[in-house]
Order: C-alpha cells, then structure tokens, then sequence
C-alpha cells in the first residue's frame, strides 16, 4: 500500500508535531502545478508560468494545508473546540477539520460579506457560525478577546502551526520543479500565506525566517537543503484592501474579492520580512482587472478560481508586461481557492450569453451553427 493521506503524513519529519501527535487529515496537499500554455503564448512570454491550484484542496482553498496541522495539534493539546474569524475559506476549513476530529467550530463571519459556497460549507459540516455586523478585522479582534477567557483553540493564521501546513505547498513546487521557481506570486489579504511560502521555501534551502521563530530552538524539525536558491516573492491586493501599498491598516476594505476584504493584516511584519529578504514587491489592482483575469484564465486555460485567487495571476501578467518580472523565467502563481465557491460572482453577467431555444431539432442546429459560422 502506497495510498498518500496527507501533508502530515507526507512531511512529518520537516513539522514541528509530536510523533504521537495523531493526525487529523483529509488528505490534503499534493494540488496540480498547472503550466499555462494558451496565455503565455498570446502576450508572447517564453518562460515558464505555472499555477498552483490550491482550491483542489478537500474543502476547495489552501487553508485545508494550515488547518490539518492547526487542528491536529489543537487537539494533541487536548482542546474540545476551536475557534476562527473568516472571509469564508477559514471557516469552511475549520468546520470540516473540527467535524473530521469530533470538536466543535466556532466561525465569526461578516455578515453578508461571503460567498454562498463557503458559508454553506460552515453550515453543512456544522459550525457555530456567527454572523458579525461588522468586518472581518473586526470578527479577528473579537476572537482574540473572547479566547482569552473560552476554553477554545484559535485557528487563525496567528496560530503559528497553521503557518507550518501552508509552508508545505512551496515544498512540492521545489520538488516539481526540482528547484525553486525564480518568482512566486500570491494574492495577500490577512498575509499568512506569504509568510508561509517564504518559510517554507527558506527551509528547503536550510535556513529559517520570523515565521519559524516560534519553534526554533524547541520542537525542532528537519530544515536539511535540499535547493539551493529562493524566489522573489510578488504579493498583489486588491485596490480597496491594499494596506501593504499604503503602510498601514484600511479602515474601511472594500473589494468583490471578498477572501481577501482584509484592512488589517495579522501577519504585517511578516510579510515585511518576506518582501524584503526577498527582493519582493507588493502591488494592487482593481475589482475589474482581478475579475477579467479570472475570466480569462478560466476561458484560456480551462481552470477556474475565485476572484481574490485571480489576483496573483493578474499581477504576475502585468510584471510580465513591464518587465519586472524578466522574459524567460519560471514564475508561479497561486491559485488559493476554487471558483465553484462563488458563481454568483461569474453569473452576474454570465447569464445573458445562455441561449434559449424550444426544444426541436431545427432550433437547437440552428443555434449551433450560428456560433460556428
Ligand atoms: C481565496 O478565509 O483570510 O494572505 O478568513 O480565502 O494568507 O490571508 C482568506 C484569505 C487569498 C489571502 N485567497 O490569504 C479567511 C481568509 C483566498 C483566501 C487569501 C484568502 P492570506
């Protein structure tokens, strides 16, 4: 038998978890690295551009990486309940990993500020979800107050295991690849999923960063090089939730990439550090570019991810563009979650290029050859 059950399985030696440490696993991890071929050859690149497809992860988003190790060491600590604020992946990790684990899942979501998918995943796989009238950097503040006295675990990117799952998907690139790619872009909201590639793509070349502080030292784990470069690490944000571009928190985000409608970032000082030892960048765009290059990418390349995802491979194709980003190299672009949580997103205008026809034989050919001519 050679059946993968997941990262934990897969990269225990390189967590920092007890090996009694049981896991609590729905096989996440291991998500195609797709080449693009259909863009790249019409803005005429000829490097590499790969995207990594995380919304194939079980619950459809790269948090099922950090919520594997976050709930597994959770309850290795004996905790009966977790807790998390979201813009919706978040919560539909939590509450699949807590229902996966026997505990309870508390979610504080925004109310009216997520898409459909996700809140039915918190409902079906049953959370406590509840509903603030307010954002999610105030659904964060709350939970951090509220966990000071409950007897419940966070499962926020703060929580320093979470960051310790997400690493991992820079891991399998490196191991695709067989060496780092020269640039990596991601679309950066709470800025956890940034701080953990360049965690995870320093340790592969046997160094450790900020975000491995927490167990450096302690519960030590294998850092071995096995490459021996980084890539530039390119974060892009949406025009009405771009803190980073502004040097301080946003008040009031606003963006239709709700994932990432996030004014105050956790992991700010993290994401500092992975710009700058990196030679990095952040940029921002707005609603309408990260909307056509969803659009584009789904139409292009047959691959659908939601908005906020969109927002890397916008920013990588405007580096290519400008030439921040030098003809011939391997860029790779993260796709954090599935399109499939959010159709009312592509269905806004989606549905004016649906034909209608009776249902006769005449009027459906007629209809086909219409498009083919
Ligand atoms: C699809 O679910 O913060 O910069 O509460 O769902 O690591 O926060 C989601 C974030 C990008 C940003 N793409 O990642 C949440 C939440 C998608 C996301 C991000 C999120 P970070």
């Amino acid at each position: 038998m050679n059946r993968y059950t997941g990262l934990i399985e897969h990269y225990r030696k390189r967590l920092p978890l007890a090996p009694e440490a049981r896991a609590v696993s729905l096989g996440e991890g291991r998500t195609p690295l797709i080449r693009l071929h259909n863009i790249p050859r019409q803005i005429g690149f000829e490097g590499e551009l790969y995207v990594k497809f995380e919304g194939l992860n079980p619950t459809g988003s790269f948090k099922d990486r950090g919520m594997t190790v976050a709930v597994t060491q959770a309850v290795h600590e004996g905790s009966r309940a977790i807790i998390c604020a979201s813009t919706g992946n978040t919560s539909a990790a939590a509450a699949a990993y807590a229902a996966r684990a026997g505990i309870t899942a508390f979610v504080l979501i925004p109310e009216g500020k997520i898409a459909l998918g996700k809140l039915a995943q918190a409902v079906v796989h049953g959370a406590v979800v509840v509903q603030i009238q307010g954002n999610f950097d105030d659904g964060m503040r709350l939970v951090k107050e509220v966990a000071e006295t409950a007897p419940v675990a966070i499962v926020n990117s703060i929580n320093p295991y979470r960051l310790q799952g997400q690493k991992t998907a820079a891991f399998e690139i490196v191991e695709e690849l067989g060496r780092a790619p020269d640039y990596h872009c991601l679309p950066v909201g709470n800025a956890g999923n940034i701080s953990a590639y360049w965690m995870g793509y320093s340790e592969m070349v046997g160094l450790s960063t900020a975000a491995s502080a927490p167990f450096d030292g302690g519960a030590g784990y294998d850092k071995t090089a096995v490459t021996d470069r980084r890539p530039v690490m390119a974060g892009y944000q949406a025009a009405g939730a771009a803190p980073f571009l502004r040097g301080a928190p946003v008040e009031h985000p606003e963006t239709v990439a709700t994932a990432i409608r996030i004014g105050n970032p956790q992991s700010w000082d993290l994401a500092w550090a992975a710009q700058k030892d990196s030679n990095g960048w952040f940029d921002e765009f707005s609603d309408e570019e990260i909307l056509a290059t969803q659009k584009l990418l789904a139409r292009e390349e047959g691959v659908f991810c939601e908005p906020a995802s969109a927002t890397s491979l916008c920013g990588a194709l405007a580096d290519i563009k400008t030439g921040k980003i030098k003809p011939g190299s391997t860029v790779v672009c993260t796709l954090t979650g599935n399109g499939l949580k959010d159709p009312d997103i592509v269905m806004k205008d989606g549905l004016k290029d649906l034909i209608r026809v009776p249902a006769e034989r005449g009027a459906v050919e007629q209809a086909l050859l219409q498009r083919l001519a």
